[in-house]
C-alpha cells in the first residue's frame, strides 16, 4: 500500500500533505522496508558523505531562533566574535581535508551577510576549493546579486534550513517568516548554487509538523541536493533548553520519510549524534541516511569523536563516500 506512493519509480515534486502525513506514521517496519528500498535503488548503502563544520563567526546575531546558542537575544555563555581570518580558515579546511572531509561548510552567525563581509567570504571560499574540497557556506538570508557573488568564488552548496513547518515556524523565530527563508533559497537556486536546506526535530512540534517540514522541501521546483536532519541540541540559556528529548524513532522516521520523499538528494544526520548514540545512528542510516558532520565539533557544541565515528562505520561496514560520488544515480 505505501509502495504506491513511490510507483512511477521517478522523483516527485507534487506530494500531498496527507501523503507525507501516511508515510511518517505508517507501521515501523514498512516505512524502513520502503525507505531501505529507494536508498539501495540510488545510492550504495555502503557509503556514508562527510562533511566538516567551522564556525567562522560566532555568536552575537540579531535573530532570535529559540534553539539557537549564538542569538543575543539568549544568555548562553556564546560571547560574540569577529570574523576569522582568511588564513585560519585555510588552515581548519587542510585539517579537514587531511582527516578525510571531502565537503567544508563555513558558518557565520549572521541574519545575512554585510556587503563588507562578502570579500572575505567569498576569499575563503575561494582557498577551501583551490585545495580540492566542495565548499558550502551557511550565512543566512541572502540580498540582490550576493549569491551571485558566492558562485563567482566558487560556492559548490549553500546551506539555509527551513527547520519546522510553517504552521510551527513562528513558535521557533519572530525575527523573520517562513517565507523569507524561501526567497533566499530561490534566489541560491537561481544563482546555480547547489541547495542545502533541512530542519530541526524535537522542537516541541508534532509529527504532522515534520511531515509537513519535508512537503515543503519535497515540493521544491528542484529536491534540495542536500537534506540535513537535525535533532535540537537543548542549550541552556535558549528558550528551548528544558524542552524533554524527542523519541529518537520520531528522528528515525522523519529520515525515513526524507529519504523516500527526496529519493536522490543527500540526507544528513546532523547536530544530535552525540545525544543518540550509536544504536539510534545505525537506524538513521538504515533509514537512508547518507552524509554526517565529522569533527569534535558542531557550531558552538559537541560532536563524536571521529575515532568514535570510525569505530561506528567498522562496526555498520560503512564506507567514506568519494566526493564524485555524491550524486544520485
Ligand atoms: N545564521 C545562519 C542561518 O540561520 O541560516 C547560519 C547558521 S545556523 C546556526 C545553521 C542551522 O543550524 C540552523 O538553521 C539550524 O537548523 C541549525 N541549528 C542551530 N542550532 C541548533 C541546535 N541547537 N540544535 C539543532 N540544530 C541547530
Ligand atoms: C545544519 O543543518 N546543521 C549544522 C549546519 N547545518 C550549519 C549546524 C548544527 C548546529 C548545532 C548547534 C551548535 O553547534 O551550535
Ligand atoms: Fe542567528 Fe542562524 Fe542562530 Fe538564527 S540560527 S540566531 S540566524 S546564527
Amino acid at each position: 500500500m505505501l509502495e504506491s506512493l513511490i510507483e512511477s519509480g521517478g522523483v516527485r515534486h507534487d506530494w500531498t500533505c496527507e501523503e507525507a502525513r501516511t508515510l511518517i506514521a505508517a507501521p515501523f517496519g514498512d516505512l524502513m522496508q520502503l525507505a531501505q528500498m529507494v536508498h539501495r535503488r540510488h545510492f550504495d548503502a555502503g557509503e556514508v558523505q562527510i562533511s566538516t563544520l567551522l564556525n567562522i563567526k560566532t555568536g552575537g546575531c540579531p535573530e532570535d531562533c529559540a534553539y539557537c546558542s549564538q542569538s543575543v537575544h539568549h544568555k548562553t555563555g556564546v560571547g560574540a566574535e569577529r570574523l576569522m581570518s582568511v588564513d585560519a580558515v585555510r588552515a581548519a579546511a587542510v585539517r579537514a581535508r587531511d582527516a578525510g572531509a571531502t565537503r567544508f561548510c563555513m558558518g557565520a552567525a549572521w541574519r545575512g551577510p554585510h556587503r563588507r563581509d562578502m570579500d572575505s567570504v567569498c576569499e575563503m571560499i575561494a582557498e577551501v576549493r583551490s585545495l580540492g574540497m566542495e565548499t558550502c557556506a551557511t550565512l543566512g538570508l541572502l540580498e540582490d546579486g550576493q549569491a551571485e557573488q558566492l558562485k563567482a568564488a566558487g560556492l559548490d552548496y549553500y546551506n539555509h534550513n527551513i527547520d519546522t513547518s510553517e504552521a510551527h515556524y513562528g513558535k521557533i523565530v519572530t525575527t523573520r517568516d517562513f517565507s523569507d527563508r524561501l526567497d533566499t533559497l530561490a534566489r541560491v537556486r537561481a544563482a546555480g548554487i547547489n541547495v542545502c536546506c533541512g530542519g530541526i526535530v524535537g522542537m516541541g512540534e508534532d509529527r504532522e509538523d515534520r511531515a509537513d517540514m519535508l512537503r515543503t522541501l519535497a515540493t521544491l521546483p528542484q529536491h534540495p541536493e542536500s537534506v540535513p536532519i537535525n535533532m535540537l541540541v537543548a542549550v541552556p540559556g535558549t528558550p528551548l533548553a528544558d524542552m524533554p528529548p524527542l523519541d529518537e524513532l520520531e528522528l528515525v522516521r522523519t529520515i525515513a520519510t526524507a529519504r523516500i520523499m527526496m529519493p536522490r538528494s543527500m540526507v544528513r544526520l546532523s547536530a544530535g549524534r552525540l545525544e543518540i548514540g550509536p544504536a539510534a545512528q545505525a537506524l538513521c542510516f538504515l533509514a537512508g541516511a547518507n552524509s554526517i558532520f565529522s569533527g569534535n565539533m558542531l557550531l558552538t557544541t559537541p560532536n563524536p569523536d571521529p575515532s568514535e565515528d570510525h569505530e561506528l562505520f567498522q562496526r555498520l561496514g560503512l564506507r567514506p563516500m568519494p566526493p564524485d560520488a555524491a550524486t544520485a544515480s
